[in-house]
């Protein structure tokens, strides 16, 4: 059943077949939030980000890069909606109050950083550390409310980071409206650790934190997982919430010819009726990510993410939100692939988001 907002864009002069607007909104789509059944609310914010940065310039290199895209989605039409973008969706500008915090934190973490997290007890550390969790605090508080008003209103809600931390607030707002959540997460990492550096907020914790704090989430599906502590191995066994579909695992299956679609089924089969997907873009193979902040060797295809994401709407699952982090654009400055894989991604994402919402051609 189509929740209220999810309805087709009104649409008179716009030609769909031609090249996107650069200056125009995300995919050179002509809509506004108000005829947008998707709302995209990009996340500047890279804090506790400890190895390389960037990504809180991942939302402008994704809107740089997306209107190469062809609107037209060969795989998404096999859902019977190939031309998501005819339900509206929009990015909304980047708020220049994150932008600031995100600078303030990243100021104050560096000593933390550098120091690595031992703090001993130098008081100007600890005062740095103070202010890098206070302002991760404010970050959190911040996405929730912006993800609920969006889904207050109606639409699906799909946040872009940004470090893996703001995908906190956004699934805190979706399991609040819809308790029993499973978040299908996928990774290169974990991101079960206590905390990190540190910083109770980190990138690095943020599932750690979700199934901690956050009591509407029933479920955390790990998948490409191949960066992990002994202790965060350890956490993916014991605790309930937690099934994690291990990259090394996925590899020994499919080579004893386990087929993907029967991988897929075994991703979904964990997860309840209403899902999140915290998308991670290092869970893919990292030629297709080169600029993220961690990368690591194996992981995903693209297509293999991609018909993951299929298989869940075919499953009769819905998709309730997502988001999309981790992505940084090149140092060089023409060279967009990471903003263009990510433009990508975060199509099918709306894409899948609206087809498990009954969003037809
Ligand atoms: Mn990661």
């Amino acid at each position: 059943m189509l929740p209220a907002m999810v309805r087709r864009a009104e649409i008179s002069q716009f030609d769909a077949a031609g090249a996107g607007d650069p200056e125009g909104s995300i995919f050179g789509l002509p809509f506004g939030p108000d005829d947008s059944s998707v709302v995209l609310l990009p996340v500047p914010w890279e804090a506790t980000t400890s190895y390389g940065r960037g990504t809180a310039q991942g939302p402008a290199a994704i809107r740089a890069a997306s209107p190469q895209l062809d609107l037209f989605d060969i795989e998404l039409a096999g859902l019977g909606l190939g031309q998501p973008w005819q339900f509206g969706i929009h990015m909304v500008e980047e708020s220049s109050l994150v932008r600031a915090w995100n600078e303030r934190a990243c100021a104050r973490a560096l000593p933390v950083i550098a120091a690595g997290g031992v703090l001993g007890d130098d008081a100007d550390l600890l005062s740095a550390l103070t202010d890098v969790n206070n302002l991760s605090r404010e970050l959190d508080r911040w996405v929730e409310q912006e993800v609920r008003a969006g889904i207050d209103q109606g639409r699906i809600v799909g946040v872009v980071g940004g470090d893996h931390s703001v995908s906190f607030g956004a699934i805190a707002a979706h399991a609040a409206r819809w308790p029993g959540l499973g978040v299908l997460h996928l990774d290169a990492h974990a991101d079960l650790r206590d905390a990190y550096e540190g910083f109770e907020r980190s990138h690095a914790s943020v599932l750690h934190n979700v199934v901690q704090r956050i009591d509407g989430v029933a479920k955390v599906v790990q998948v490409g997982i191949r960066d992990l502590s002994a202790q965060e191995y350890a956490m993916s066994r014991a605790h309930e919430k937690i099934e994690t579909h291990f990259d090394v695992a996925i590899r020994a299956q499919l080579g004893e010819r386990h087929t993907w679609q029967q991988i897929c089924a075994a991703i979904i089969d964990g997860l309840p009726e209403q899902v999140y997907i915290t998308f991670d873009v290092d869970g893919l193979d990292p030629t297709l990510c080169p600029s993220t902040g961690t990368p690591v060797p194996g992981g995903l295809s693209f297509i293999e993410a991609t018909s993951l994401l299929c298989a869940v709407v075919r499953s009769g699952k819905t998709i309730v939100g997502f988001d999309l982090v981790e992505v940084a654009p090149s140092a060089r400055p023409d060279d967009q692939w990471d903003g263009n894989v990510g433009a990508r991604l975060l199509y099918k994402l709306c894409g899948v988001a609206l087809a498990s919402q009954g969003a037809r051609d």
